[in-house]
């Protein structure tokens, strides 16, 4: 099996027309694209940061307000100026790209642009047929580059099934100075807002800090995937963030098969947090089976029903950390209480909090920070 195409798709600065991508992305991933969705209004740098770490074949832009044959040209000329010319560009926009426009966007080093009347089913034999292989990449690069790419090899050699046998090095424990923090829970909980938020924390109290995050999402029918939480993750596009997402492809459990070598590759590197998140979880899941995970936190929403659907949900014995997220919800006082009596029978020290993620400057999101940070003792010297 091929590993499947990766591509990055997102809508312009000043542009809020995301109806068409939100089609489009569905019928690349029905059929077999994984697709990172960075979501609308983004900058062209932050297009270019996302494709490098990504290091996805292309970026798909459906822009519709104008600017498009200059926005287009930055991204080809960012993509260029950081060595990664290989990322190809392209996109589309109903009612406003003209063909003169697609012209000039052509000279200018995009690779095609869609018009309308063009059917979906012609839009994704394209992709798959101009991105299906990857191309000739350009020698050297930036250390994120590198990174990127080594990651992409440990996703193909377990998507094509050569799996390479274990080097010393992916053997080699992780840095002293990093700290893996991995997250988990239900669907709907609210994991990626609440890791955004903790990374605009450290961002502002660690002015050296440089942060992994590892976010996992579903593989759907076709082994196509979406994407999405550079959607929702806007504080962590950022030059001291470095985020991957990952498709579960066809492994059950909140993480991809190829996760444990991908995390030990980047807690082997100078990240002073790995911040890994499963995809929405059920009651049976217990995805940091591994000893590089330090802390892991458990994110719930107060609506999980009965009292006795506590007793079946696993992490609740293994969880360093409960949060009780969207805690303005009626239900979170009866939640926190319950849920603090079946955390007295674990037999184990956890911590239980509660947040309200969505909300700016929320005291429980900073209680959860606290509760994360590095001990000094543990920082490795690295600033
Ligand atoms: C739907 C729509 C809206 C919806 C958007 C809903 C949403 N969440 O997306 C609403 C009503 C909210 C809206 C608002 C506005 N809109 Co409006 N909108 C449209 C409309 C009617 C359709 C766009 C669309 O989604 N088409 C559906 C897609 C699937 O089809 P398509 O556009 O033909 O695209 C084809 C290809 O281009 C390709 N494609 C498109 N993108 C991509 C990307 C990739 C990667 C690929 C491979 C292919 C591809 O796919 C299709 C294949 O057939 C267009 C008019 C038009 N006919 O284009 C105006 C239009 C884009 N809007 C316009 C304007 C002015 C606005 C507003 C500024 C109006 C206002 N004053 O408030 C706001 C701005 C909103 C914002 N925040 O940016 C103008 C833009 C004019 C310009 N650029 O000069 C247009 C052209 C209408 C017009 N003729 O005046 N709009």
């Amino acid at each position: 099996m091929p590993a499947p195409i990766r591509i990055l798709t997102a809508v312009p600065i000043c542009d809020g027309h995301d109806s068409a991508i939100n089609t489009i992305n569905l019928e690349f991933i029905r059929h077999g694209i994984e697709v990172v969705y960075l979501g609308y209004h983004r900058y062209a740098e932050d297009i270019v940061r996302a494709a490098i770490q990504e290091d996805v074949r292309a970026v798909g832009i459906s822009s519709y307000n104008g600017g498009h044959v200059e926005f287009f040209a930055e991204v080809v000329r960012r993509l260029k100026k950081r060595g990664a010319a290989d990322i190809k560009v392209f996109g589309g926009g109903g009612g406003t790209i003209t063909h003169d426009d697609q012209r000039l966007m052509q000279k200018r080093g995009v690779d095609k642009i869609f018009f309308a009347g063009t059917s979906l089913t012609d839009m994704t034999e394209w992709v798959r047929h101009r991105y299906g292989k990857a191309g000739k990449r350009a020698a050297g690069g930036s250390a994120e580059m590198k990174l990127a790419r080594k990651l992409t090899a440990i996703e193909d050699s377990y998507a094509t099934g050569k799996r390479r046998k274990k080097s010393a090095a992916s053997k080699a424990k992780k840095s002293p100075g990093t700290r893996v923090i991995g997250f988990t829970g239900p669907g709907g909980a609210g994991k990626t807002t609440l890791i955004d938020e903790l990374i605009l924390r450290l961002l502002h109290r660690e002015p050296k800090v440089r942060i992994a995050i590892l976010s996992h999402d579903p593989s759907v029918v076709g082994s196509g995937a979406l994407l999405g939480d550079r959607a929702t993750m806007i504080n962590s596009q950022d030059d001291r963030v470095f985020m991957r997402s990952m498709a579960t492809r066809g492994q059950a459990g909140g993480l991809s098969p190829a996760t444990e070598d991908c995390l030990r590759l980047l807690a082997q590197s100078d990240f002073d947090y790995v911040i890994i998140e499963t995809v929405g979880t059920g009651q049976e899941a217990m995805p940091f089976q591994t000893k590089l995970v330090d802390q892991t936190v458990l994110v719930m929403n107060p609506d999980y029903g009965a009292r006795l659907q506590l007793q079946k949900i696993v992490m609740l014995d293994l969880a360093d950390i409960v949060v009780v997220n969207k805690s303005d919800l009626d239900r979170a006082k009866t939640a926190m209480s319950e849920i603090e009596r079946r955390l007295e029978g674990s037999g184990r020290e956890q911590k239980l909090l509660s947040t309200v993620a969505k909300r700016h400057r929320d005291r429980g999101v900073d209680k959860l920070c606290d509760l994360l940070v590095r001990e000094p003792a543990k920082k490795g010297g690295r600033k």
